[in-house]
């Protein structure tokens, strides 16, 4: 029988460590999380994968918290939120009470 409930703990492996080891360890989680949106794998999350991360984390209307995150943490205004800004987008989400469950 293949040991199907283990699968949504493998989701979010520990990465190698970096500036994420300062972070709060409810911040390095989401952080996690966001990063594994990143589906295209370009390091930058879109406006598409902050929506379906944020549905993740049980936004009420996760369109209109995409808008927001790229509104609070691009900084350099291209439509992406990168390395550096997902930082800021973490505070930000720990301040209004998205977290990993
Ligand atoms: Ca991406
Ligand atoms: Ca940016």
């Amino acid at each position: 029988m293949e040991p199907l409930a283990m699968t949504t703990m493998t989701l979010y492996p520990r990465p190698q460590l970096t500036s994420v080891e300062m972070m709060a360890p409810k911040e390095e989680q989401l952080k996690l999380v966001f990063k594994n949106f990143d589906k295209n794998r370009d390091r930058k999350l879109c406006r598409e994968e902050l929506k379906e991360a944020f549905k993740y984390l049980g936004a009420y209307i996760p369109e209109w918290r995409a808008w927001w995150s790229l509104h609070h943490a691009d900084a350099n205004d291209d439509g992406f939120i990168d390395e550096d800004e997902m930082n800021k987008l973490v505070k930000y989400a720990v301040k209004f009470g998205y977290t990993v469950k």
